[in-house]
């Protein structure tokens, strides 16, 4: 079959976020209420802020605003890891970046499947936070038996979604009926299944060790358990949320309000209590608690400098609160964060001119006219000092492991603390991956670097 007959990953991806968040609306429909408001609220901060509206033409982030969003998977065994990898590769979303969360008494270490080139973010920024359960972490062996032999025996692909992924890397791509079929079929990895593959006794017996592995392994496949918008002002959604019926988590993550926004800024809404039928004879029902809502708001990918200033001001605040922020301490909370976060400039010039975050350049018309005259600037500080070159801050693609602790804590509940020490390992879950996980850091230099290169080809300069 030619080449050109293929549907490109892209435009599956594209597919498929689309196909996912109208399956979430109808399984979950505060979802759908969730993004009426993110829409409102980008609607008025692009009138209010036109400044704002601005950088994102800028920057393109215009066109794919509306359709953004990230979900979040639990899986299971390496071999369910290993096969979601080759089903996300259909659609151009690889591995990037390792989290562990056991250091926050989650028993899972995961990675973000994610467009990784900024044309294909551009297309479609889908991603999906993976987490795979440890259940090496678990120091109960009957417990860690009778789960390990459930999940041996789940299969959560179809037959033909995994004969459309061979068929895929066979071939090396799939043609429009193909795509067309593929999105559907790995629908179904996805969906909420009601009912469980345990009787009310093992769930219980599984949801007492960590309400996580009983999400896990009690099911039929790993059901997306949010999905989440961006929004442009986050602040204004907390707010928001309450009129609309939507609960929010007690306190923002990530940075604090800034005029110009760094990293990931995340807030949500609290687990539904679901139907569950559990198996056995008796079919007996009970309610399970999973599936939630997330909002977010994307800033400034940071260089590793400026990560580290993050983490040291991220830490401070939380020595200075002396425990993790919740209900009871969330106004100090915010406070003491935008007290630390006070030694990071909040000024786009001084963020680059200190090498704290990765950038975009763009020429503009000024220097687009001077391209044929002698006198005219040639070094970066040069061309943008004269107006011959604009920037813009790459936004970060990625998430953040303290605020993925407080995500996943967020709807684990109080009762779920649990003690499992620092445990990362990154080698055990590349190996269960089958695959090496991608270093986001490189990956934001690299396309700051290709945009320094065709501001530099566009201005008739040999490099910038
Ligand atoms: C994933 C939680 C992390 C985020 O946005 O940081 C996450 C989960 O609950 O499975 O989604
Ligand atoms: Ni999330």
């Amino acid at each position: 079959m030619p080449v050109h007959d293929f549907v490109s990953p892209d435009s599956i991806r594209a597919q498929f976020s689309a196909a996912m968040s109208l399956m979430y609306k109808q399984e979950v429909p505060l979802y759908g209420t969730l993004l009426e408001l993110v829409s409102e609220i980008n609607q008025q901060v692009m009138v209010e802020q036109p400044q704002v509206a601005q950088a994102l033409r800028w920057t393109g982030e215009i066109e794919r605003l509306d359709q953004e969003r990230h979900g979040a998977i639990r899986v299971g065994t390496a071999e369910e890891l290993a096969t979601i990898a080759r089903l996300f590769a259909v659609m151009g979303m690889h591995p990037v970046g390792y989290y562990d969360l056991s250091c926050a008494g989650v028993p899972v270490h995961s990675t973000a499947f994610r467009a990784v080139h900024e044309q294909a973010l551009h297309i479609s920024p889908f991603r999906v936070f993976t987490s795979l359960l440890r259940l090496e972490l678990i120091d109960n062996p009957q417990l860690r038996a009778l789960a390990e032999g459930i999940l041996a025996k789940r299969k959560i692909f179809t037959p033909r979604a995994l004969e459309l992924i061979t068929q895929c890397e066979r071939d090396g791509g799939l043609n429009a009926a193909d795509a067309k079929a593929f999105v559907q079929e790995a629908l179904h990895t996805f969906r909420w299944h009601q009912d469980a593959t345990v009787s009310a006794e093992q769930y219980q017996q599984l949801h007492d060790q960590h309400r996580l592995i009983a999400d896990v392994v009690a099911f039929k496949g790993p059901h997306i358990n949010h999905l989440t918008p961006r929004t442009l002002d986050i602040d204004a959604i907390q707010r928001g949320m309450p009129a609309k019926g939507i609960p929010p988590k007690a306190v923002v993550e990530g940075p604090p309000t800034r005029r110009h926004p760094i990293l990931l800024r995340q807030t949500s809404f609290k687990a539904l209590q679901e139907k569950v039928a559990f198996s056995g004879q008796h079919g007996s029902e009970g309610s399970h608690t999973a599936r939630f809502g997330e909002i977010e708001q994307r800033g400034a990918a940071l260089t590793p400098k400026g990560r580290e200033l993050y983490d040291r001001l991220l830490d401070a605040t939380r020595n200075a609160l002396g425990g993790a922020p919740a209900e009871a301490n969330a106004e100090r909370y915010m406070a003491l964060l935008q007290d630390s976060f006070a030694a990071f400039p909040d000024d786009l010039a001084q963020m680059r001119e200190q090498g704290l975050a990765y950038f975009r350049y763009f020429a503009t018309d000024k220097g687009l006219a001077a391209r044929g005259q002698h006198d005219r600037p040639t070094t970066l500080d040069g061309l943008i000092e004269a107006g011959h070159v604009h920037f813009e801050a790459l936004v970060y693609e990625d998430f953040l492991p303290v605020s993925a602790a407080g995500i996943f804590q967020s709807n684990l509940g109080d009762d779920a603390q649990a003690e499992y020490g620092s445990n990362a390992n990154r080698e055990a879950f590349e190996a269960a991956l089958g695959l090496r996980v991608q270093d986001e850091l490189t990956l934001y230099a690299q396309s700051e670097q290709r945009s320094l290169q065709a501001c530099a080809q566009t201005l008739g300069l040999d490099s910038l």
